[in-house]
């Protein structure tokens, strides 16, 4: 070996989080032995939370999957033989050709935001898929319901920048729990609140982050549309609107002010399961405390009426003219101003039909239901192939009885490209070993903040992993496809990501984001402060004549949850508690659930139940409880606390199912229902009844 080296090698966060942090990664002889954050990206500034800072012990986990596997065992039991990567990729092109050659339709990509690099996410992948002409992934498991309700009201998702909440007055931190899902973003609340701003929670949960705020307002479930126009119902009341702004860059002022009639305070105290006092004094704060900013975040979209709550607080910032101010407005995601080009990077015009006849989409979120679907002119070919990437259906996907039972079904083809044997890759006929951020090359926007970011990779791949781009140019290759663009690398790929010619990046090409580790958009710091929306009004559309002509309601409104005590009430009464699931501090959705360390805090499955519930129930701290409804049911060990307020119990999740004791996790209750907006998937709209096991 010759003399020892020490290099830092410049490189971003992968993981799904608003903060998409900028790395600093220390290599000493080729082994990474540091992560840690870029002291000078104003976003990150140096700090990196748990799960991260440890990512070395992912990268370098023994559990990690080096070598292709070929399934010796049952679907699900997890039972595997190593084979060669010629074995493997002969194997995969076969099955796929074979089945390509009844119906390309039969075969489905699954994939996520287990990366949310733009290379190893939907870049060679969505190549290859096209080409093949598989059926469309609708990907809404996350974010779509929220993403739709931005587009209608501003045009698409922009927000403010996550730098200037620290000159807030007031913020809201509405339906978001930052201290565990955007920390960089509480550290920019906590200097606000040092400067005398009042920060308010807006969440059924005292959260970590409720608890530190001046006050906590614990609404029901799935009511947030309606404690929105409350506020405007007070607001017109009070004569604390901004009537120029409303005027100059607003659209439907009219008939919104005729909607709130319908929301006096006492009626939505009433539906949100709080006081009129509270309602009136969120409003008076909103509208006299100045610059005022609401940081919303997905959390409060995952039930019915999911998008048009994010519609109708979207809507908060123009009544009042808080977008004046770089420290007033909202931000739920600012990644609509990144220029990508996503045409270039996914090649949709590889479709064989591109662009008169496309393939049926299947939505993620019902990935139970489309599994167990025969096959019908309505719906299509049966799917008989699915490849898994950057995801973990069996974990994450709701109804979990039904994804389980649809992976296990023994006429499906199932490949997993993965780190670890999840309980997804349990189900797989193959899996494929994937590269870590470690190891491989990528370009990433955000959605919490406004710069471009590279990762460059710090290490070889270890053991015969490859990056998900390199899979699917071998598997390109193996289907004997010669289009050029398959050959592209990954350094090319990140090239063709983004429109570099956009003034928003001032000359910046990849190899300056390359360099540099990350560049900021030249985004306006104030950048609806004489409205320029990006809707077809050009202003922010109270009243959507988009969302008139697709058949919705062109006004926000409060749309009831499928399951709560007040609107299934024959439900509630054999399961009358609703039950949320929200991410767990050291996890991340499903990743770093098998790091043991970051385990060990979160320690088991817990249910956070209120005082009163348990009692009832006869409950005691600590004791083993069922929780159940007529999808499923799971375990976990009770906590009786008012951190959860009456009716409302709460699982963080998410567990993989072969780390808790009875196998299961909270998917198993959840349901497949969508919401209002953008297909996506209600988690959080859930009723449950929980019940005592054996003694504590
Ligand atoms: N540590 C960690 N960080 C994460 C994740 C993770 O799993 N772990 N996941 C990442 C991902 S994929 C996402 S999408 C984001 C999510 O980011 P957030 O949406 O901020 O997620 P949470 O931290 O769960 O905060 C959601 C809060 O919403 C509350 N809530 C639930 N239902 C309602 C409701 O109907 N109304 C209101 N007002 N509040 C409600 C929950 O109690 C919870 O405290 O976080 C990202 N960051
Ligand atoms: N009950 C309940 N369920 C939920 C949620 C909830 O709050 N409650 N949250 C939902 C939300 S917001 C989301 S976003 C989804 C998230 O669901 P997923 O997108 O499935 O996210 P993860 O569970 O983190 O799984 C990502 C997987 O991708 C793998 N991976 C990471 N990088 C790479 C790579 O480069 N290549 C390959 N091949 N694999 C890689 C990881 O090892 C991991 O197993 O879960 C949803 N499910
Ligand atoms: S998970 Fe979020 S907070 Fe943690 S390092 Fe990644 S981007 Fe930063
Ligand atoms: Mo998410």
């Amino acid at each position: 070996m010759t003399a020892s080296t020490q290099t830092t090698v410049r490189a971003a966060c992968p993981h799904d989080c608003p903060d998409t942090c900028a790395l600093h990664v220390t290599v000493e002889n080729g082994v990474v032995t540091r992560v840690q954050g870029d002291p000078e990206h104003p976003a990150t500034h140096g700090v990196l939370c748990t799960k991260v800072s440890r990512y070395a012990q992912r990268t370098y986990h023994p559990d990690r999957v080096l070598r292709p596997l070929k399934r010796i065992g049952k679907k699900g039991e997890g039972r595997f033989q190593e084979i060669s990567w010629d074995a493997a990729l002969d194997e995969i092109s076969g099955r796929l050709c074979e089945i390509a050659a009844r119906d390309p339709q039969a075969i489905l990509p699954y994939s996520y935001a287990g990366t949310m690099g733009l290379v190893q996410g939907e870049g060679m992948a969505a190549r290859f898929f096209h080409k093949l002409g598989a059926s469309f992934l609708d990907r809404t498991i996350c974010a779509s319901a929220g993403s739709a309700a931005l587009r209608y009201t501003y045009g698409g998702g922009f927000g403010m920048h996550v730098e200037h909440f620290v000159d807030s007055k007031l913020i809201l931190i509405w339906g978001s729990n930052p201290i565990t899902s955007s920390i960089h973003f509480w550290g920019q609340a906590q200097e606000a609140k040092r400067r005398g701003a009042k920060l308010i929670a807006i969440d059924p949960y005292r959260s970590l982050t409720a608890e530190k705020c001046h006050q906590h307002i614990a609404l029901l479930p799935g009511t947030d549309a309606a404690l929105a126009l409350g506020m405007m119902h007070v607001l017109l009341q009070e004569n604390l609107l901004d009537h120029e702004y409303i005027a100059r860059y607003t659209l439907g002022f009219a008939q919104l002010k005729e909607r709130i009639q319908a929301y006096p305070p006492e009626r939505v105290a009433a539906i949100c399961g709080i006081t009129a006092q509270e309602v009136t004094q969120l409003a008076r704060d909103y509208g006299m405390l100045k610059p005022a900013a609401i940081r919303l975040n997905y959390g409060m979209q995952r039930t019915h009426g999911g998008g048009q709550a994010v519609r109708a607080i979207a809507c908060l910032p123009a009544l009042i003219g808080a977008w004046r101010d770089a420290a007033g407005g909202m931000l739920l995601s600012s990644s609509g101003f990144t220029p990508t080009d996503v045409a270039a990077l996914s090649r949709p015009d590889l479709l064989p039909g591109w662009p008169q006849t496309l393939p049926r989409t299947i939505n993620m979120s019902t990935i139970g239901d489309a599994l167990a679907h025969p096959g019908d002119d309505a719906f299509g070919p049966r799917v008989d192939a699915v490849i898994v990437y950057n995801s973990n259906p069996v974990a994450v996907a709701p109804e979990s009885v039904k994804v389980a039972a649809g992976f296990a079904r023994e006429d499906l083809y199932t490949v997993v490209l993965e780190h670890f044997l999840t309980d997804t890759a349990d189900y797989a006929d193959i899996v494929l070993p994937a590269t870590t951020q470690l190891e491989h090359l990528d370009i990433h926007k955000a959605y919490g903040h406004t710069y471009v970011m590279a990762n460059n990779p710090a290490i070889e791949p270890l053991g015969e992993a490859k990056p998900n781009s390199e899979i699917f140019r071998l598997l390109a290759d193996r289907m004997g496809w010669t289009d050029p663009c398959f050959r592209d690398t990954d350094d090319q790929l990140a090239a063709q990501a983004m429109r570099w010619t956009d003034p928003k990046f001032g000359g910046s090409d990849w190899q300056t984001v390359k360099d540099a580790g990350w560049v900021k958009l030249a985004v306006p710091a104030a950048p609806f402060a004489q409205g320029g929306f990006a809707t077809p009004s050009g202003k922010c559309e109270f009243w959507s004549a988009a969302m008139e002509k697709d058949g919705l309601d062109p006004l926000p409104d409060w749309v009831p949850p499928y399951e709560s005590v007040a609107s299934a009430p024959a439900l509630a009464e054999r399961f009358p508690l609703a039950m949320i699931s929200p991410p767990a501090r050291h996890f991340l959705n499903s990743s770093f659930v098998n790091v043991a360390s970051l385990r060990s805090v979160e320690g088991e499955p817990y249910l956070d139940i209120n005082p009163a519930d348990a009692a009832t129930r006869g409950i005691a701290q600590h004791q083993q409880v069922r929780i159940f409804n007529d999808r499923g049911s799971f375990i976990a060990k009770a906590r009786v606390t008012e951190k959860a307020r009456p009716g409302v119990v709460v699982g963080l999740s998410v567990w993989w199912k072969k780390f808790t004791s009875d196998g299961k996790n909270a998917n198993e209750v959840t349901g497949q229902r969508l919401t209002d907006l953008g297909r996506a998937p209600t988690f959080y709209d859930c009723l449950v009844e929980v019940e005592a096991l054996a003694a504590a």
